[in-house]
């Protein structure tokens, strides 16, 4: 499948510190040790409407890592699935009356538009479901070869005891998974079943769902194995960073591991598993299930500056859950005049110290807040808000400019 354009980076003249990030597997911040390009797979949409706040945080948040590591000084090789076949979206296109395919492909190219607008890098592969399904097929099969895989009816099951490591992605407790995976589309109550946290890697065909041949009859992906097949294809086992909202630690993303475990024995799936946080509005996690929405195309439409949405979306941590309201978005429209104002000017205060202070707050933990603080700071000096105006730096601007653009995404 087609990604999106990528906006130009500048290059800065200085290169940033080793990168951290917090690795939910081991519940420590990890130095990222990329051997070559730095490998990395976000969990794509859903793509069955349009892209909310929530999604946008949890790729803005992704992007941060990739441009950190690019100004570490590591190229960057990112993958990105889309799940253009499975049950939220074929129950919303029944539902709303329309082909499920086309529906994917709408959602999927307002998505793409949304993600240009935010300035979020693209990936270099970014890969359907059904595009892949020979992938899944193959991994399937080698995960039959390892003894993994049975029947129920004429669906086919992993079995998570075959990777002695189940477990240690998101850590929880056998109870607490048996919870979440009835929540998350599992379907622990399945007679049949070897164990109830068993899922699916192979449906078979039902009356109405669309379905492609397999050596075990129609049929199409079970949602896990679509991103082990996915990531493993294009990047090989023990990548270095499995990324995507922390709602995906379990069940996904351990089954996404224990499927690439279990067929690439003692190598992890990813070296590191990072979470973003949830974004919640009126209340509640912002879910399309729950429809307390918010989206960036609305607000695109409703001629809103694209680079407030994600200054927005920069002052919280990536990793917090935090809630959105409206007046946040109002505030980064203002700050990105005063901002705007202080980048007019050509020169200002010295720029050196914002360099490092926006360079070492991302490589730690993506800690956009800090960053956007260091910002604030120069450009209060700058124009003098608290004191008398720093101008000393004749080509601050030029450089804080170049540095809002690289390293936080912002272009002014
Ligand atoms: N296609 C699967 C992943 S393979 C999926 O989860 N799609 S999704 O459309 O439901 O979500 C896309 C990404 O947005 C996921 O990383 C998910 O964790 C994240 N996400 C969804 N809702 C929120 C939210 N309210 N706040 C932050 N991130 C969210
Ligand atoms: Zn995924």
């Amino acid at each position: 499948m087609r990604a999106w354009s990528s906006p130009d980076v500048p290059i800065l003249p200085v290169t940033g510190p080793v990168v951290r990030v917090h690795d939910t597997a081991s519940d420590s911040l990890v130095e990222t040790r990329p051997d070559g390009a730095a490998r990395m797979y976000v969990c794509g949409i859903t793509p069955y409407d349009a892209t909310h706040m929530g999604h946008a945080a949890t790729y803005v948040g992704f992007d941060l890592l990739n441009r950190a590591w690019r100004n570490a000084g590591h190229e960057v090789s990112y993958v990105q699935n889309v799940t253009d076949v499975d049950d939220p979206l074929l129950e919303r296109a029944a539902k709303v009356g329309v082909d499920w395919a086309d529906l994917a492909l709408r959602e999927t190219q307002l998505f793409r538009e949304d993600m240009e607008a935010l300035r979020v890098l693209p990936p270099a592969h970014y890969t359907g479901a059904v595009e892949s399904i020979p992938e899944v097929v193959a991994l399937i099969q080698r995960l039959g070869e390892a003894g993994a895989v049975y029947r129920v009816e004429d669906d086919l099951y992993f079995s998570v005891g075959a990777d002695d490591t189940f477990g240690s992605v998101s850590r929880l407790d056998r109870d607490a998974m048996l919870a979440i995976f009835a929540e998350r589309g599992g379907d622990p109550d399945r007679e049949g079943k070897k164990d109830p946290l068993d899922c699916v890697l192979w449906r078979a065909e039902r009356p109405g769902e669309p379905s492609w041949d397999s050596p075990w009859g129609p049929g199409r992906p079970g949602w896990h194995v679509e991103c082990s097949a996915i990531a493993l294809d294009h990047l090989g086992a023990a990548f270095d960073v499995q990324g995507g909202g922390s709602d995906l630690a379990f069940p996904h993303h351990e089954m996404s591991a224990g499927h690439a475990q279990v067929a690439h024995p003692g190598e992890p799936f990813a070296r590191a598993y990072a979470h973003a946080g949830m974004v919640a509005y009126d209340g509640e996690k912002m879910s399309k299930s729950r429809g307390n929405l918010v989206f960036v195309s609305a607000l695109r439409r409703s001629d809103v500056d694209p680079m407030a949405i994600r200054l927005a979306l920069l002052r919280h941590h990536y990793r917090s859950d935090w809630e959105w309201t409206d007046d946040q978005l109002w505030d980064a429209v203002d700050t990105l005049g005063t901002w705007r104002r202080a980048l007019a000017l050509g020169a200002g205060a010295p720029s050196a110290p914002v360099v490092t202070a926006v360079l070492d707050a991302l490589a730690d933990d993506l800690d956009a807040p800090s960053a956007v603080a260091a910002v604030q700071e120069w450009v209060e000096s700058t124009l003098g808000t608290t004191g008398l105006a720093d101008t000393s730096d004749p080509e601050a601007a030029a450089t804080v400019h170049r540095l809002l653009d690289a390293a936080l995404g912002l272009s002014l």
